[in-house]
């Protein structure tokens, strides 16, 4: 029956391979016996998609249809990784597709290895949001992803003489199979110019903004499939054009280099992303960037709602948008502007249909990513939006004062513009006026979140606060990333419903102490680690040796989350060898990823004092049958996805009270990787689960650290104070993991013994301890391998379905919407 199934559609063998023929022929124009290993990888990829069409077509006519209830997320960053094995997963043609790839001579591996990941985002934000499409499909919510569709994403990461060094990502450069360009699908968005009144027909005095620069966006969507369901997503990112008759205008007068000039400026705005997780100070292209597709997104909402229902009296009832962070809070202000300025809706309708309309989600607590604007750069951008801005805010603050008699500080704290240094407007409180819903992502990000930055908004509007703990795709970072140990499970399960109801994982734990279970779950880790000790060796030059103790950090480099007391322990590790040569030792390789933003020096220090630290110790033969250092160069979703099945154990160290949730957390215990941890975000609630006996705890409560800085931290005293601790830092000082000089790494030790903002000294002994709790246990493998059970059994809660099965109930209210594939 093969032969008759239709090739665009079918999931048969033989319609799949006469699909990638055609495909290779048809799109790439190639034969088989020409064909690079891109064609091939294109040839699959195309053939897939079209699979999804179907499905995909199928959903919006049935979502139309039934004018559902839809989620709009909006996201300045995404980063779904690699498309094109998911994108079987989904459908459930992983197999046959190997198969159809071998009898065409290829080799899924190598096709798979070929795919470039759309690197649209820094880290955990951007990740967030691709596994939250990935339920939202698998859940049959009604969803549209809406961002940016940068053409250069995150850079990739190269390590030179053991500094890291950005190179451009060219994601697109061969095509992406993934993506279907609307080019009728554009809107205008406006910057510059001024706000004037004008008298409409009906002789009403009204305010209308003339821009003096016109950029259009152009839509170009992917879809999201869900696991085993018809239901398909839309990821709709938008690009940035020059209009043409901007261009044409300036031609015609005779300024040919000022039309191109103006064709360029405009497509700036979608060409890079910013490399940041921390504020670059007023940057105008960045907020260009996030009102440009803010605009974008509220005006296909507002065509969509009103092709449907013919007015925008009920547009909240539509839509939940949801605002990650605050990158996308201007939309707050367009919809106020597009409601009433261009859809002549009354000031009171338009903002009790924003403020239900809205719902915002904070990342961070650090004060230094909380982002303000100068009220100057807004003025010249959007004078009409300020004008806006300042109604809103005169309209809150007389709420304020009703709520709170006599309170001008409470007034002046709250106010969307931060009259303090510079006049500035404050983003997260824009985007807390203008929500129903204000959300932090584990539970002690939401609490602090209260008593914190939100803590006057928490005073006056109560209600509006809720948790929902982040989670993470079990599709992708269990069954697309670690097949041998999905496969694994289903067996001793007897089914793989647990793929979309984690909470089934806890069948495994009847099966922990199981001797034939424990010696399969071992032979599934060492694969993994081999794997990635091959790939290291490939791409370093260094090999790990699959025996020891896979010891992994893996994350963005950043202060708060203690690179460097990892790197400490290690410094002591060696000293200790050193000292005594035959201390009983666990053998462990420390890895390291993790990319660092380009203009943070102390992050690209972290990564160079990594390196020298491996380079000593690695090619010294007293201690490196013990202790080995590796660092993965440029990690993103994909290398990430050879990570996580490898560890053994994973550093979760940050400062208590910093890291808002974190998720490598949570990919690491899914592929049955032990934890040490900080009692910080998401993993005081992993621990709860997992068990404490299972979880490698150490160093202050969130609490305790909030009371030791107001006691006023002295670092310096515990250096002086701890003989161990002092000649870590000093042998880095010294000169030894950098050739004699001495200078390299100061701003590291002094920073470490005059300040220590993220209190690594304090926390340095407690965590030295655990680690050494660590090192005895891994010599016992029926025990350890017990834990490591436990913690895939019992991780269930941190799957995205779970976090969006929240959202949809507490925050949205919104109902899933089944589509079926037969007619
Ligand atoms: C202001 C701007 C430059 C900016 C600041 C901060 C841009 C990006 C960020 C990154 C923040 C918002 C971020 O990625 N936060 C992370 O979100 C994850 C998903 O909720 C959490 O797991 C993680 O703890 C948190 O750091």
């Amino acid at each position: 029956q093969d032969a008759n199934e239709p090739t665009r559609t079918g999931l048969s063998r033989g319609a799949l391979k006469r699909a990638v023929l055609d495909n290779l022929f048809y799109v790439m124009g190639r034969f088989p016996e020409v064909a690079s290993a891109s064609d091939r990888y294109s040839a699959v990829a195309y053939t897939v998609r079209d699979r999804l069409l179907e499905r995909w077509i199928r959903t919006a006519r049935y979502y139309k249809e039934r004018n559902s209830r839809t989620v709009c997320y909006l996201s300045a960053e995404y980063l779904p990784g690699p498309h094109l094995l998911n994108n079987m997963l989904n459908l459930g043609i992983t197999r046959t597709a190997g198969e159809v790839a071998r009898e065409l001579g290829a080799d899924l591996a190598e096709i798979r290895e070929t795919e470039e990941e759309p690197g649209l985002g820094n880290g955990g934000l951007g990740r967030l949001a691709a596994c939250y499409m990935d339920s939202l499909a698998t859940l049959q919510i009604p969803a549209i992803g809406y961002g940016i569709r940068y053409e250069f994403g995150i850079f990739d990461q190269v390590i030179v003489d053991g500094w890291q060094v950005e190179k451009g990502d060219t994601w697109l450069r061969n095509g992406n199979p993934w993506e279907i360009p609307r080019p009728k699908l554009t809107f205008p968005v406006g910057f510059g110019g001024r706000a004037e009144h004008y008298t409409d027909k009906h002789g009403v005095i009204r305010r209308r903004w003339l821009p003096d620069l016109m950029v259009n966006g152009v839509a170009y969507d992917t879809p999201i499939m869900g696991y085993g369901v018809t239901n398909g997503n839309l990821l709709r990112l938008w690009k940035s054009e020059a209009p043409e008759s901007f261009n044409f205008q300036a031609f015609n007068v005779g300024d040919y280099y000022g039309a191109v000039h103006a064709k360029i400026e405009a497509e700036t705005l979608s060409k890079v992303l910013y490399p940041n997780d921390e504020p670059v100070a007023g940057k105008e292209l960045r907020l260009k960037q996030q009102y440009f597709f803010v605009s974008c997104s509220l005006q296909d909402m507002i065509r969509l709602q009103l092709r449907n229902a013919g007015t925008l009296d009920r547009f909240h009832e539509k839509y939940a948008i949801q605002l990650n962070d605050t990158h996308p809070a201007l939309a707050i202000v367009e919809l106020m502007r597009l409601l009433v300025d261009e859809h002549f809706m009354s000031w009171e309708q338009a903002w009790e249909i924003t403020r239900n309309s809205c719902h915002f989600t904070n990342h961070t607590l650090l004060p230094e990513a909380l982002e303000t604007w100068p009220v100057a750069l807004f003025e010249r951008l959007l004078p009409r939006h300020l004008e806006i801005l300042y109604e809103i805010n005169r309209r809150f603050l007389d709420e304020v004062r009703v709520h709170f008699l006599n309170d001008e500080e409470r007034v002046a704290r709250m106010s969307l513009i931060d009259e303090s240094d510079g006049r500035k407007v404050r983003m997260a409180h824009l985007a807390a006026v203008g929500s129903r819903a204000i959300n932090g992502v584990a539970e002690l990000h939401s609490s602090l979140l209260k008593t914190t930055i939100m803590r006057d908004f928490h005073d006056l509007w109560p209600e509006r606060f809720h948790n929902v703990t982040n989670g993470v795709t079990p599709r992708r970072f269990m069954v697309v990333s670690n097949p041998p140990l999905a496969d694994l499970i289903s067996d001793t399960c007897g089914h793989a419903d647990w793929i979309r109801d984690m909470r089934r994982l806890r069948e495994l734990e009847a099966h922990a102490d199981d001797a034939g279970l424990q010696g399969r779950w071992r032979e599934v880790k060492t694969a993994a680690k081999g794997a990635l000790s091959d790939w290291l060796g490939q791409h370093t030059g260094f090999r790990p040796d699959p025996e020891t103790l896979f010891d992994v950090q893996a994350k963005r480099i950043h202060e708060y989350k203690r690179q460097h007391l990892n790197l400490l322990h290690i410094v002591w590790l060696y000293e200790h060898l050193k000292q005594n040569p035959n201390a009983e030792l666990t053998p462990r390789t420390f890895i390291f990823g993790g990319k660092a933003a380009p203009g943070y020096f102390m992050a690209k220090l972290i990564i160079r004092l990594i390196h020298a630290i491996g380079e000593v110790i690695n090619s010294d033969p007293q201690v490196n049958g013990f202790l080995r250092v590796a660092f993965m160069p440029d990690f993103n979703v994909k290398n990430g996805q050879r990570l996580y099945p490898a560890a053994d154990l994973s550093e979760q160290i940050s400062l208590a009270g910093k890291e808002a949730s974190g998720t490598g957390n949570m990919k690491f215990a899914m592929n049955g990787t032990l934890t040490i941890g900080t009692l910080d975000g998401a993993n005081i609630e992993l621990r709860d689960e997992v068990g404490h006996d299972n979880f490698y705890l150490f160093g202050m409560t969130a609490e305790e650290v909030q009371q030791r800085q107001a006691e006023g931290y002295r670092p310096w005293e515990l250096y002086h104070g701890d003989a161990q601790l002092r000649s870590a830092v000093d042998l880095i000082a010294s000169g030894l993991f950098s050739h004699g000089d001495t200078e390299l790494f100061r701003p590291i030790t002094e920073n470490l013994i005059h300040s220590d903002p993220f209190m690594v000294l304090a926390d340095f002994h407690a965590y030295q301890e655990r680690q050494q709790e660590v090192d005895r246990a891994y010599r016992d493998p029926n025990h350890w391998t017990r834990m490591s059970i436990l913690n895939t059994a019992r991780i269930g809660k941190f799957s995205s379905d779970r976090a969006i099965a929240e959202y949809a109930k507490k925050i949205w209210q919104i109902e899933p919407a089944p589509v079926e594939l037969a007619d």
